[in-house]
C-alpha cells in the first residue's frame, strides 16, 4: 500500500513539472485532490484505509499525509512558476503596454458660485474686511424687526420668505441680519466685515432670479464714514472685478435700513431679446443694493448715530458671475448639469 503512495506522489511531481499553464495546473489540481463533485487521485489510495489491519493503519497515515504536504507545496510553487510565465508571454505579445496612460481619475471642482464668492471676498479682503459667518436659519427680529421693518410693514413685501414652523423663525432673505449680530458682538469696535452666504426667497424663478442664491454682504461701522467711502469701495471691487473697462452706476433706490439707498448695476448690453429680459430692458444689471446704514439699525446694533456712520451692501454672487462669464440664465446654477458646471 505504500509503494502505491509513493508512486502516486512520483507520478505526481513528474506531471506537475510538465504544467506550464494557469488550466491545465487547475486540472492537475483537479485530478489529484479532486473537487466537490469528483475525487481525486489521493483520495482513492486513501479509500484503502478502511481495508488496511491494525498494524498498517499508522505508517499509512502518517505517510499519506507527508505526501498530501509535499504534492500541496510543489502545487504552490508550480503557481508561482506558472504565474511569471503568463506574464512574460504576455508581455512577449505586447498585450500589457505600461506607456498606455491609466483610466483617469474624473476630479471634482469648486461649485462657480463658490468660485465667484471666493473671489469676491478676496477682493474684500484686500480692503481690510474680515469674513463673518452668519447662520441661514434666522429669527425675524433679525431679518425684518431689527433692519426697520416692524410686523405689518409694506416693505416686508420685498422679501417673499419661507417660514419654518417655529414661530419667529424663517430662512433669511438677505445676509443683512448679519449685520445686526456683527454690530452687538463688536460694539464700541470699528467695523469692516463682509458676510457671505446663502439666502431663500419664495420667488418666480426666471433667467435673472432664482429661490436661492448666494450674497455677500458688506458692513462698514466707523467715526467718519461717508457715501463717498460706499461709492468708492465699489467701485474699486468693480475694477479689480471686471477690470477697469466696465462701465457700473449707482442708482438711487430705497431699503428700510439704509438711508439713503442705492442700486449698483453693472453694464451688461442690449442687443438680443436675452439681453432684454436679463436687464429688464436697460441693458444694466443689478448686483448690490447698498446704503449708508440707517440711524435706528444703529442703534439697534448698539451703536450711537450721533457719534457713529456706516455704509452696507449685499451683493448677489450669481448675478456678479453671470456679468463674469457672461452667463446669460441664472437657472444654470442649480440645474447640476455637468456641461455647464465642467465649464468652470
Ligand atoms: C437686499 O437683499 C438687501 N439686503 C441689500 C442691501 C444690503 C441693501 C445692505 C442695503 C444695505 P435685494 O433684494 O435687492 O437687496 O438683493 C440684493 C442683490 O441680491 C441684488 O442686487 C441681486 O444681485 C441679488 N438678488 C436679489 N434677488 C435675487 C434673486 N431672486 N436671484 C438671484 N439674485 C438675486
Amino acid at each position: 500500500m505504500l509503494d502505491r503512495l509513493n508512486q502516486l506522489e512520483h507520478d505526481a511531481l513528474d506531471s506537475l513539472a510538465q504544467v506550464n499553464s494557469a488550466e491545465d495546473l487547475a486540472a492537475w489540481q483537479a485530478s489529484i485532490f479532486g473537487t466537490k463533485r469528483s475525487k481525486g487521485e489521493l483520495d482513492q489510495v486513501l479509500s484503502v484505509l478502511g481495508t488496511l489491519g491494525r498494524e498498517e493503519r499508522p505508517a499509512f497515515g502518517r505517510r499519506a499525509n507527508e505526501v498530501k504536504q509535499a504534492l500541496l507545496a510543489a502545487l504552490e510553487a508550480r503557481q508561482s512558476v506558472v504565474k511569471a510565465q503568463e506574464l512574460e508571454r504576455q508581455l512577449q505579445k505586447g498585450v500589457l503596454d505600461v506607456t498606455l496612460p491609466g483610466t483617469p481619475v474624473h476630479r471634482g471642482r469648486l461649485h462657480p458660485s463658490t468660485q465667484a464668492l471666493r473671489r469676491i471676498v478676496r477682493i474684500f479682503a484686500q480692503m481690510g474686511f474680515e469674513v463673518y459667518r452668519s447662520p441661514e436659519v434666522e429669527t425675524d427680529e433679525n431679518n425684518f424687526e431689527l433692519l426697520n421693518m416692524p410686523p405689518e410693514h409694506p416693505a416686508r413685501d420685498m422679501w417673499d420668505t419661507f417660514y419654518t414652523t417655529t414661530p419667529g423663525v424663517l430662512l433669511r432673505t438677505h445676509t443683512s441680519p448679519g449685520q445686526i449680530r456683527v454690530m452687538r458682538e463688536r460694539y464700541p469696535k470699528p467695523i469692516r466685515v463682509v458676510l457671505p452666504g446663502m439666502v431663500y426667497r419664495y420667488e418666480q424663478v426666471t433667467a435673472r432670479s432664482e429661490m436661492q442664491f448666494n450674497q455677500v454682504e458688506g458692513l462698514a461701522v466707523g467715526r467718519n464714514i461717508t457715501l463717498a467711502d460706499l461709492k468708492g469701495t465699489m467701485t474699486e471691487f468693480a475694477r479689480q472685478m471686471y477690470g477697469s473697462q466696465q462701465r457700473i452706476r449707482f442708482r438711487c433706490s430705497y431699503f428700510p435700513f439704509t438711508e439713503p439707498s442705492v442700486e449698483v448695476d453693472v453694464y451688461w448690453g442690449l442687443e438680443t431679446e436675452r439681453d432684454r429680459m436679463i436687464t429688464k430692458g436697460t441693458g444694466w444689471l443689478e448686483i448690490a443694493g447698498a446704503g449708508m446704514v440707517h440711524p435706528k439699525v444703529l442703534r439697534n446694533g448698539g451703536y450711537d448715530p450721533a457719534q457713529w456712520t456706516g455704509f452696507a451692501f449685499g451683493m448677489g454672487v450669481e448675478r456678479t458671475a453671470m456679468r463674469l462669464y457672461g452667463i446669460n440664465d441664472i437657472r444654470y446654477f442649480w440645474s447640476n448639469d455637468l456641461r455647464f458646471l465642467e465649464q468652470f
